[in-house]
């Protein structure tokens, strides 16, 4: 693994723990952590349990004893680690978004391609896909439950950068992080609008908000909890705080996004509706165990949109967990993305998300950060006369 900040924590307890759970056809083995400053690198393989730590990502790549990489990294590393990790015939699993362009995204494709050809495999790590009441709604949707589809609503709202003097972390910095709430939050709900859909966005209209446009600098510690010194120096925010567009969808819904690091009292409100027109779901992460469903065949004077608790064993991956009722978490979505991933490995066949789908979310990105610049939409509203 290269990277142990967030979303190392995740992944580890998630290649530790998926063979607790599931009856893997192979055995996950946390040969090696990666980061380049030797003490806390040292500090974190012990503390997640990695045997060893290497300071170069590409020593580590080098290692016979290693068969897959997974890059947690900030986005700017990702192609090249990943693209290298490929060449040396390894497996890699890789945070999302896939880059921070779309010319590394498609090199990343075409390195993905080239590998599975020689057996290696590589996947991109759209968790939210494996939240049991998401893999629901998409058996739902598949199953024509839903009826055509007609509207997406989607929304990711957090508060953590609220604050002007929260400083300049590495997710505000555009050289690091590629784009703001629109990579980070957006990219999520575009995977999964396009995957619970089973269609594809074919044209957006965009505007990109940046709130507070210069902050602190940070200390040493650069994720979702830092602080900063009062006295630091300041730095310019180089991505959006907060990102709003509608969407044409290739099967003939529209879609409505937004995601913003700015919804004060919104911790991680990862939110999606699907209606159709024989019903709806819709789902909120805060409430990760539920999905809410509404059947238009119901009898007018009693129909009502439901609520399922999604923790039967006959729901996507809960017969593993614990008897209904009992409900998980954030950190199982990533367990069961190992889960997915080591069985995919295990059978030669190609895990999903695939580098080619994070590349089509990447294209979506892109075409709303044009579409921002470009102001073609905005329509200004005449002041009163
Ligand atoms: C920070 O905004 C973050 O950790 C994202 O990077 C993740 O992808 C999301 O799952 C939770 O929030």
């Amino acid at each position: 693994m290269v990277g142990y900040g967030f979303m190392g924590k995740a992944h580890s307890q998630a290649w530790r723990n998926a063979e607790r759970f599931y009856e893997l056809p192979l055995r996950p083995e946390l040969t090696a952590l990666c980061g380049r400053s030797d003490q806390a690198v040292a500090d974190a393989a012990r503390t997640y349990g990695f045997a060893a730590c290497e300071t170069d990502w590409r020593r580590l790549i080098a290692r016979a004893d290693i068969d897959l990489v997974d890059i947690c990294t900030p986005g700017d590393t990702h192609a090249q680690i990943a693209i290298a990790a490929l060449a040396a015939g390894k497996h890699v699993l890789c945070e999302k978004p896939l880059a921070n362009t779309v010319a590394q995204a498609e090199e990343m494709t075409a390195a993905a391609e080239r590998a599975a050809a020689r057996g290696a495999r590589a996947m991109v790590g759209f968790n939210y896909r494996r939240v049991p009441a998401l893999a629901l709604a998409r058996q739902l949707i598949a199953d024509g439950r839903l009826g055509t589809i007609r509207h997406v609503r989607a929304q990711y709202l957090q508060d953590w950068i609220v604050d002007p003097q929260f400083p300049l972390v590495w997710r505000l910095q555009a050289d690091k992080a590629g784009s703001g709430a629109l990579g980070d939050l957006g990219a999520h709900s575009i995977d999964l609008a396009q995957h619970l859909t089973g269609q594809r966005i074919t044209g957006v209209s965009a505007l990109l908000e940046t709130l507070v446009p210069e902050r602190p600098l940070p200390g040493a510690y650069s994720g979702l909890s830092a602080t900063a010194d009062a006295q630091a120096a300041r730095g310019k925010v180089t991505v959006d705080d907060a990102a709003l567009f509608t969407a044409r969808f290739d099967g003939g819904a529209i879609g409505v996004f937004e995601a913003t690091r700015f919804a004060t009292g919104h911790k991680n409100a990862m939110r999606i509706e699907v209606n159709g027109s024989l019903g709806s779901v819709a789902f909120d992460c805060e409430s990760l165990n539920e999905l809410s469903y509404y059947d238009a065949s119901q009898d007018a004077g009693t129909a009502g949109f439901r609520r399922i608790l999604v923790t039967e064993p006959t729901h996507p991956y809960l017969a593993a967990w614990w008897p209904p009722g009992h409900l998980i978490g954030y950190e199982h979505t990533f367990t069961h993305q190992i889960k997915d991933l080591v069985e995919a490995l295990a059978e030669g066949s190609a895990p999903e998300p695939s580098f080619a789908d994070g590349l089509r979310t990447q294209l979506v990105l892109a075409a709303v950060a044009e579409s921002a610049a470009a102001n073609s939409v905005f329509t200004p509203v005449p002041s009163e006369r």
